[in-house]
């Protein structure tokens, strides 16, 4: 095998993460658009061709009970479950499961299989149904055809072609090792499950110990990285049990194949081969836990939570060597049907079950469910849109006949505008009330990035719409200069207020629009500063989103621990997980969707203008802040001086060659485009005497980029 050049330099900063932002990996073309290709879509007939794909066993791996809707709702749950609040990663939407290491995590073993069993459908519709969207539809179509409600399907999830680099999965290099614990026991940096190789938890109790009241606080610090609170963590976990089996027919160490990625070539992408009798059907091998929870594994009812809590139930290992939990009572013993529906066994429930009835706050929502089916339903229906939902963004694009009319807090909505839109002329005269006031170039800047910059293409979370930064908690953040954000917000809305009024029909202008407005008339001035004549393009139509639309603690996980745009760095950045700062960078700007010659334009830029977190002049490489210049290029790449540690932390200062006088004081944010090869090619390019004018090009398109990120209102 040959080395890469991370083989040989694994410290290398990874810029490599920007470069699905800046090509179309998959075969589709720019042109292609695949919320139209759904569109198109027949979708009844979609539901009707998975529900018999679902209900013809094939002799190839045969249906359980006859019937595969458990099998694709762990599916569906699995390619969801990976979602995490922290940086909006993960998730259903992109079909990642199809891709490692997803595809080949211990925790998804034979989900290949369920993915296959959909190929036909997959090539009936071709690109106009996604892997992503299917695998969701595919849950819903089981949870209906099993007798259970769902709240709606929308499609629009567009299919990746590459892995996601940027996901951090976690530190471990072992297969289910669990070593992302912080001392005060909470998860570390920005993950989600509590194993590696797992969607959340191990069903066998924290490291495979049967120990149900720590498994629930597993399973609580789990969900809540995924934004799930008590009540929709039990009607989930409750609602899936009882649907299926878990299957554990013999040792998975002495019968299981490798996995998807490390199988030969004749296996065509499948893993998990077993060679334990027939290695399908009654034999098959997934967790290595054994068993079904209920009598009717295929049916909807409330079997889960009285198999659960009517019964008492005692730890055991299975005939896979899992530990397992069966009840005590011998009428239980033989109340399932085996898969072949042809002979009795014994219901069980894993750890992670019994940590339901354990834990007193679970447990009452459990026994309150058994006692009312009909909220246990809702609240499962209601919990599984928003798990399988959760990472698409703004209700504009959610498609298709499916979608319910209710919007939902956890979509961020937005109100609709009830005013006609300001118009060119307008925008022209408001940014001049702007320039008017005392607003420096620095402060609008620095406001209307604030604004926009909390986008995160992850998720398609945050954004410029709906004004949030003026709204708890962003208008809080430390990254935000409170005292300064509010004066500058203060000033906006007086202008806001004062062109408002001067309407006489119903022209309005919203907050969210004046606050860029005010960025591109600095960016504009800058500019014009350096000689250069531009103009920003501008799209009004944002609107100003309440208080009551801000759901104040999902928010806060938008909040930055460090921009390196502002070169800022909060006390909260958890230096034990992060190598070095840059990549926080780096990070940000992929969760911004920027290229790397995005990036290096915008940070030169907006230290040119001075946009500097408490206006210091870290990285404010320019005789002449404020004005539009390469000055930030042609001062850090230039052999006249150079740099050293300064004794304050993460500071670095640069000396005059000759005189030995300190020139700048910049930060790794900056020095990193000297250092890093790549990032220095790039700099190097804005750096020449004849390149302001492309600088000044190029900064200006990757602003408005960044400013409209969240127009999913606009084509
Ligand atoms: Fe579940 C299955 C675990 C949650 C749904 N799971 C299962 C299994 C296990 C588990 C181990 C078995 C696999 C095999 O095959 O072997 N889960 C678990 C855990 C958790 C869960 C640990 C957390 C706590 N689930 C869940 C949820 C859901 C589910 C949330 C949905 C909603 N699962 C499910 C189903 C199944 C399972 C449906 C069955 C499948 C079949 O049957 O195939």
């Amino acid at each position: 095998m040959s080395q890469s050049d991370r083989d040989w330099w694994p410290e290398m900063l990874n810029v490599e993460i920007l470069d699905e932002n800046a090509r179309n990996l998959g075969p589709h073309g720019e042109a292609f658009d695949y919320g139209d290709a759904f569109q198109e879509l027949d979708l009844a007939e979609v539901k009707s061709d998975i529900e018999d794909v679902m209900t013809t066993s094939r002799e190839w791996w045969p249906a359980d009970y006859g019937h595969y809707g458990p099998l694709f709702i762990r599916m569906a749950w699995h390619s969801a479950g990976t979602y995490r609040t922290t940086d909006g990663r993960g998730g259903a939407s992109e079909g990642a499961q199809r891709l490692p290491p997803l595809n080949s995590w211990p925790d998804n073993a034979n989900l290949d299989k369920a993915r296959r069993l959909l190929e036909p459908v997959k090539q009936k519709y071709g690109r106009k149904l996604s892997w992503a969207d299917l695998i969701v539809l595919a849950g819903n179509v089981a949870i209906e055809s099993m007798g259970a409600k769902t709240f709606g399907f929308a499609g629009g999830r567009e299919d990746t072609f590459k892995p996601d680099q940027a996901v951090d999965w976690g530190p471990e290099d072992e297969w289910e090792a669990s070593e992302r614990w912080d001392e005060d026991g909470s998860l570390q940096g920005d993950l989600g499950a509590t194993v590696m190789g797992l969607i959340y938890v191990n069903p066998e109790g924290p490291d495979g110990n049967p120990d149900p009241e720590a498994s629930a606080e597993n399973i609580r610090e789990s969900f809540s990285r995924m934004a799930m609170n008590d009540e929709e963590t039990a009607a989930l976990i409750a609602g899936g049990h009882t649907f299926g089996k878990v299957h554990g027919a013999a040792d998975p160490d002495e019968h299981v194949g490798p996995e998807p990625e490390a199988a030969p070539i004749e296996n065509q992408g499948l893993g998990w081969e077993s060679d334990y009798g027939s290695g399908k059907g009654k034999d098959t091998i997934t967790s290595g836990i054994e068993g079904p929870w209920t009598s009717a594994p295929t049916e909807w009812d409330t079997g889960y939570l009285d198999n659960l809590l009517n019964y008492e139930w005692a730890a055991e290992k299975g005939p896979g060597g899992g530990w397992r939990w069966v009840p005590l009572d011998e009428d239980l013993r033989t109340a399932a049907p085996d898969v072949e529906g042809d002979d009795t066994v014994t219901p069980m429930m894993l750890t992670t079950d019994i940590a339901l009835k354990r834990d007193p706050d679970y447990r009452e929502i459990i026994e309150r469910y058994q006692d009312n089916p009909m909220e246990f339903g809702i609240n499962f229906a209601r919990a599984w849109y928003k798990l399988t939902h959760r990472d698409m963004g703004p209700p504009e694009r959610f498609l298709g006949p499916e979608v319910p009319d209710e919007e939902m807090i956890w979509q961020d909505p937005l109100p609709n505008a009830d005013y006609e839109l300001i118009n060119d002329e307008d925008a022209a005269d408001l940014k001049n009330a702007i320039l008017a006031t005392d607003l420096s170039v620095q402060q609008l800047v620095k406001t209307a990035w604030a604004s926009a910059s909390t986008y995160r293409d992850s998720d398609k979370r945050g954004g410029a719409n709906g004004a949030r930064v003026r709204l708890e908690p962003q208008r809080s953040w430390a990254v935000n200069e409170p005292e300064k954000l509010t004066a500058a917000l203060r000033t906006l809305e007086e202008v806001q207020e004062e062109f408002n009024a001067s309407q006489s029909d119903d022209v309005r202008v919203s907050l969210a629009d004046l606050i860029v407005l005010g960025g591109h008339a600095a960016v504009e001035q800058a500019a014009a500063d350096a000689g250069y004549d531009v103009e920003v393009p501008f799209e009004p139509g944002r609107v100003d989103a309440t208080a009551g639309e801000t759901d104040v603690e999902s928010f806060e996980a938008l909040r930055p621990k460090a921009d390196g745009f502002r070169n800022y760095i909060g006390d909260d950045v958890d230096a034990a997980n992060v190598d070095v700062v840059e990549e926080l960078l780096v990070d940000k700007a992929e969760l911004l969707d920027l290229t790397a010659s995005e990036m290096t334009v915008l940070v030169g830029g907006l230290r040119s203008l001075g946009a500097t977190h408490g206006d210091s002049d870290l990285g404010v490489f320019t005789d002449e802040p404020g004005t539009l210049t390469n000055d930030f290029f042609q001062n850090l790449l230039t052999m006249d001086i150079e740099w050293e540690r300064s004794d304050e932390d993460d500071v670095y200062i640069a000396r005059d060659h000759k005189t030995g006088e300190v020139e700048w004081r910049g930060t790794r944010f900056d020095l990193v485009f000297g250092s890093n090869s790549r990032l220095r090619a790039i700099g190097d390019v804005y750096a020449a005497d004849n390149a302001e004018e492309k600088f000044v090009r190029d900064f200006v398109d990757a602003w408005s980029k960044v400013m409209t990120l969240d127009r999913f209102d606009l084509e």
